[in-house]
């Protein structure tokens, strides 16, 4: 059988996937990778769960993909496998939000891990990097697409040409991650935040969510036209009559998430 590199629990309404490789600072092998995408598409299918948190350890987040794994790989095994990269996009199939709740390194594969999920918590230990270059290659998930999104292209790409990392502070400041929170009360604050997300109606949440990636796939004009179509179909919904009601009634909603 093989190890359980993934924890998988539930705290009422929000999936918990704890990253549970210690010894290698939970650096991404194939099998940590397939069983997060397993992880992740059943929590997604689960009715009774409204918002997805991952997490690390105290040290780490992730420390990127596994090094020992990738070093005797040729050019062929990755080509043609797609070895490494077939199990990273599960993630972005995900329609529930996912939070990243990163203590600790967040490094390569690990920080670009984060950058897939909708928003970031970090501890204040958490420390982002791109170190690929330092190894002798580029980051390989979407690092040098993300990273310039997120912190703008000055600071991403002196992350990604000299390795270095930025502390939670400069992380915050840049706009790579949503808050800081003192390192013991990151996985309460997570569960909080995820729980006041799962709260809300599951479809308006996944149209938002939506939207919002829609920002960064198109043009202003066809992104407010796509949000503008997302917000007309809310009026389909018994949640948008719930919701509003209960705002004029001066009352708290009961969203039956459809
Ligand atoms: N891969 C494999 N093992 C790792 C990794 C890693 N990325 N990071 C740490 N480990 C292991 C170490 O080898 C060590 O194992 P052992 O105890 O058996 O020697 C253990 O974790 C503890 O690590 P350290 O002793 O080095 O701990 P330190 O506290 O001294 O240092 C650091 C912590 C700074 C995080 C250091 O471990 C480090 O620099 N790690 C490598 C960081 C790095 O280069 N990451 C980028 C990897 S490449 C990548 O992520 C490409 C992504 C492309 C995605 C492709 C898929 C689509």
């Amino acid at each position: 059988m093989s190890e359980i590199f993934v924890l998988s629990e539930t705290r009422g309404r929000v999936g918990l996937l704890t990253l549970n490789r210690p010894k290698a600072l939970n650096a991404l092998n194939d099998q940590l990778m397939d069983q997060l995408g397993a992880g992740l598409l059943a929590f997604d299918a689960n009715d009774d769960i409204g918002c997805i948190v991952i997490t690390g350890s105290e040290k780490a987040f992730a420390a990127g993909a596994d090094i020992g794994a990738m070093k005797d790989w040729s050019y062929m095994d990755v080509y043609k496998t797609e070895y490494i990269t077939r199990n990273w996009e599960t993630i972005r199939r995900i329609r529930k939000p996912v939070i990243a709740a990163v203590a600790g390194y967040a490094l390569g594969g690990g920080c670009e891990l984060a950058m897939m999920c909708d928003f970031i918590l970090a501890a204040d230990t958490a420390k982002f990097g791109q170190p690929e270059i330092k190894i002798g290659v580029i980051p390989g998930s979407g690092g040098t697409q993300r990273l310039p999104r997120a912190v703008g292209k000055s600071k991403a790409m002196e992350m990604v040409l000299t390795g270095r990392m930025m502390d939670a502070v400069e992380a915050e400041r840049a706009g790579l991650v949503s808050r800081i929170v003192a390192a013991d009360r990151l996985l309460e604050d997570a569960i909080e935040t995820a729980t006041v997300i799962a709260g809300m109606s599951l479809p308006a949440v996944m149209m938002a969510k939506e939207s919002v990636n829609r920002a960064y796939e198109s043009s202003l004009s066809e992104g407010v036209l796509f949000e503008r179509r997302l917000f007309h179909s809310c009026f389909a919904m018994a949640d948008q009559k719930e919701g509003m009601a209960a705002f004029v009634e001066k009352r708290k909603p009961t969203f039956k998430h459809m």
